[in-house]
């Protein structure tokens, strides 16, 4: 096998409220770059991403879901065989937090309890959610947290390497 193949391919998905930054948070991650005009994701967009993760390759696909209503019927289906997953929500809007629930509920239902870090973006603007309406409602689901801005680059790196830290982790469990 060449430096190059991986070793290992983990799908990573990428839900929340559409206008949570999800798709700006894939482009500075894959592609190191930002739009502000990327416009509204139309269904789900794949993109492919290499890492070398202690000494071995990893081949992350990436799947960046489209946040709007009209597709949550498809949901579902783009989450099957998910490794793990990102909760994308924006801190200036109260409600891309409180559905969560809808989201962990499609992506459970089709992938399995797989893990889920819940990502809080957009942290170079004010938060109208407080620390401790995070905490609850994460400490109860069991989820991990972290703040990211896709338009500052802050921790965008970060929680893709947490999150294949926990695949990686929970692969060995399974060994
Ligand atoms: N201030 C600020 N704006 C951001 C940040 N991340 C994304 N945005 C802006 O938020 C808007 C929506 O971002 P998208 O990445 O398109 O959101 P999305 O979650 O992919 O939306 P859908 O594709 O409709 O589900 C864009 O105008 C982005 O420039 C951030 O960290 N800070
Ligand atoms: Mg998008």
């Amino acid at each position: 096998m060449s430096n190059n193949d991986p070793d290992f391919v983990h799908k990573i998905v990428l839900l929340g409220d559409s206008g949570v930054g999800k798709t700006s948070l894939v482009q500075r991650y894959v592609y190191d770059s930002l739009s502000p005009d990327v416009g509204r994701t139309i269904g789900a967009v794949l993109h492919v991403k290499k890492i070398e993760f202690n000494d071995v390759v990893h081949k992350q696909v990436i799947w960046d879901l489209g946040g709007q209503e009209s597709f949550s019927e498809l949901r579902e289906q783009y989450c099957a065989n998910s490794s793990a997953a990102l909760f994308v929500f924006d801190r200036t809007r109260l409600e891309t937090f409180q559905n969560i629930d809808e989201w962990l509920t499609a992506l459970y239902s089709s992938a399995g309890k797989i893990p889920v870090i819940a990502v809080e973006n957009k942290i170079d603007l004010e938060s109208v959610i407080t620390s401790e309406q995070i905490k609850g409602m994460l400490e109860a689901r069991e989820l991990i947290h972290l703040q990211t801005s896709a338009v500052e680059n802050t921790n965008v790196d970060s929680a893709f390497r947490e999150l294949m830290q926990i695949i990686v982790s929970e692969r060995s469990k399974k060994e």
